[in-house]
């Protein structure tokens, strides 16, 4: 019995290419335990964790506050749709529109529901509100861009691999160039049928593509110009991970206080899923004002699971930890940490050509071509050596830890990813 029992990596990945769909290809490691900057296997072999979920896990694995929030509530109520009221949803939306600085909150599960929601909800405040004649509001986007997998969002996707044979697909999107500010201005002067501006303040699964400083403040000042919704998903940028708890911040202290003060650029429409639970649970929304929010009325849009009642106190609990342990500072500092250890490394390195990203969104680009092996192998390599990452589009390693690292869990962290570089070069 206790020998059958036995969990084994191998019988687990076993498992998942027998009965699961084969939509993913995962680094070779099967994990059972999670705290805080760290995870286990289920041989007990303990890993820094580099990725954190794509950004999901910012507040660190399993953080004892989110846990505690969740459960208490688990054991209270879970689930009443929205059909009835609940006494814990009202409490979050106040909670985390004076959080963010919007009037309203449409809350939902994943973050590509998310997305979709706040496609919807353009559209129909261009008809409503803009006046755009009926079926011709087109929405911009730009080319390389990750917004989820539904059939809408794959629709204006450029990734073969995301996109290629599911169609027919969705109209209405006009892809441009990303931090191109004449791009943008073109396509909103050739178009009047413009709704909105959907954008990622910081590409991440094109490779973590900061664009210049003033691109996002710029963009904005366009769409207003225009009288088009600045739409920002900061489904992985948000809440703290870039250094700031929005990566459409400007400079404001906001991890103590919030961001509402002085925001570099408010977007009309705010997306965020992820870390809104700190990765314990699928909680995502979109926040608004009221004359955006306003054209929502009962009918039009909706979710069993969102707003439920353990979404709504995991969600207070992941922001309290967020402000309580001033994640977007520490994110901030230890960025430019990390930046400047693999900076000095890169130096002198023929592997890697450069480092790129804010806060504690980063990556590196593996000197090699896009369909080489070499990153792959050094995050299999980096995996050996205790610390979990993975390679997107092919030739470039996103860095992504938990942000309640400390600096000397940090500095062990550019060892063990300098030592393991170190066995590639030639
Ligand atoms: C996967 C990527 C990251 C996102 C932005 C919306 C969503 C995502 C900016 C949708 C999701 C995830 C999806 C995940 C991998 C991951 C990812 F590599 F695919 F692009 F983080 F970089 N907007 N990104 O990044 O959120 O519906 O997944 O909750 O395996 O598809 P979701």
């Amino acid at each position: 019995m206790a020998i059958l029992d036995k969990k084994s990596s191998q019988h687990s990945i076993d498992l998942e290419n027998k009965y699961g769909a084969h939509n993913y290809h995962p680094l070779p490691v099967v994990l059972s335990k999670g705290e805080g900057v760290y995870v286990w296997d289920v041989e007990g072999k303990k890993y820094y964790d580099f990725l954190s979920a794509y950004s999901a896990v910012n507040q660190g694995h399993c953080h004892p506050k989110i846990v505690g929030a969740m459960t208490a509530q688990a054991q209270q109520l879970t689930l009443t749709s929205r059909a009835f009221y609940n006494d814990q949803l009202g409490v979050y939306e106040q909670f985390v529109t004076s959080y963010f600085g919007f009037d309203k909150i449409l809350p939902m599960n994943t973050g590509a529901e998310a997305v979709e929601t706040a496609l919807k909800i353009c559209r129909k405040w261009a008809y409503e509100k803009k006046g755009i004649p009926e079926n011709e509001a087109q929405i911009i986007v730009c080319n390389n861009n990750f917004h989820g997998r539904t059939t809408t969002i794959i629709s204006f996707s450029n990734d073969p691999v995301a996109r290629a044979n599911f169609g027919p697909y969705t109209e209405g999107f006009i892809k441009i160039e990303y931090d191109n500010l004449q791009a943008l201005a073109t396509a909103l002067e050739t178009h009047d049928t413009i709704a909105g501006f959907l954008v990622e303040p910081i590409q991440g699964e094109a490779g973590v593509y900061v664009p210049s400083d003033t691109y996002l403040k710029e963009a904005k000042a366009l769409c207003e110009k225009h009288n088009v919704l600045f739409i920002a998903d900061e489904v992985q940028t948000g809440i703290a991970r870039t250094g700031r708890l929005l990566a459409t911040c400007g400079n404001c202290s906001c991890p103590e206080k919030n961001c509402s003060g002085t925001p570099d650029v408010k977007p009309d429409i705010l997306i965020l899923g992820k870390a809104l639970s700190g990765g314990a649970y699928p909680v995502s929304g979109v926040l608004a004002n009221d004359p955006i929010m306003e054209v929502i009325r009962p009918g039009n849009h909706g979710s069993t699971f969102g707003g439920n009642p353990v979404a709504a106190a995991v969600a207070i609990a992941a922001l309290e930890v967020v402000r309580d342990e001033q994640l977007a500072v520490n994110a901030a500092v230890l960025g430019e940490l990390f930046r400047a250890e693999l900076a000095a490394y890169i130096e002198t390195s023929s592997i890697v050509s450069l480092v790129r990203g804010k806060g504690l969104l980063n990556a590196i680009v593996i000197n090699d071509h896009e369909e080489s092996e070499t990153a792959w192998n050094i995050c299999v390599a980096l995996k050996e050596n205790g610390l979990l990452a993975k390679p997107t589009h092919g030739n470039i390693i996103r860095f992504a830890p938990p942000l309640v690292m400390t600096k000397e869990e940090l500095l062990d962290c550019v060892r063990i990813i300098t030592d393991t570089l170190q066995q590639f070069e030639p």
